[in-house]
């Protein structure tokens, strides 16, 4: 979740195929991928669901949510804004989910860090605040830290869905 345009289409197939397309035009709608892993000697697989973020999609974002273990917030480390909002897309995930959500904040466009208007310590800051069980400057465009957070995040859903049991 994030606002329009932070990256969060690219993050997706950046850890599903290893690839970035700047030329992909935005999401439309609900797009979901899957991506088998092995975690701690165990095949699992992680569905991760794109929903766009126009409002007239809201109702389908907040559909998706109920059964979601986790949600990725995505911000533009460029562009001050998309930081302030997370705490609107925070509130949303928080809201629609029926069980204990795990939370993951990305700060993306890392190799933009020249143009960079949000300092790391202010997402760490903000991560530690809304209890996120990690925080991580990424790029979609050279990979730098994503899988590592992807897999972060999909191994703490594990160990807390193992815990509700
Ligand atoms: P969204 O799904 O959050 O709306 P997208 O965002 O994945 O569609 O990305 C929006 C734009 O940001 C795209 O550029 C994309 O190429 C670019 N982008 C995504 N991640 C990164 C990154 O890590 N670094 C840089 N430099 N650019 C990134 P366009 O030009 O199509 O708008
Ligand atoms: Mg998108």
């Amino acid at each position: 979740m994030g606002d329009g345009a932070v990256g969060k289409t690219s993050l997706l197939k950046r850890f599903i195929e290893n690839t970035f397309d700047p030329d992909y035009k935005g999401t439309i709608g609900v797009q979901f991928m899957t991506k088998k892993v092995e975690l701690e000697n165990q095949f699992v697989k992680l569905v991760i669901w794109d929903v766009a973020g126009q409002s007239r999609f809201t109702s389908y974002r907040h559909l998706y949510l109920k059964d979601a273990d986790g949600v990725i917030l995505v911000y533009d480390i460029t562009r001050y804004p998309t930081f302030e909002n997370l705490e609107k897309w925070v509130e949303d995930a928080v809201k629609y989910t029926e069980q204990d959500i795990q939370i993951a904040v990305l700060a993306n466009k890392k190799d933009l860090s020249g143009n960079r208007n949000v300092t790391e310590e202010e997402g760490r800051l903000y991560s530690a605040l809304r209890e996120a069980v990690l925080f991580s400057e990424t790029s979609a465009k050279t990979g730098e830290n994503v899988e590592k957070a992807f897999l972060e995040l999909a191994k703490n859903m594990i160990k807390v869905s193992r815990q509700n049991k």
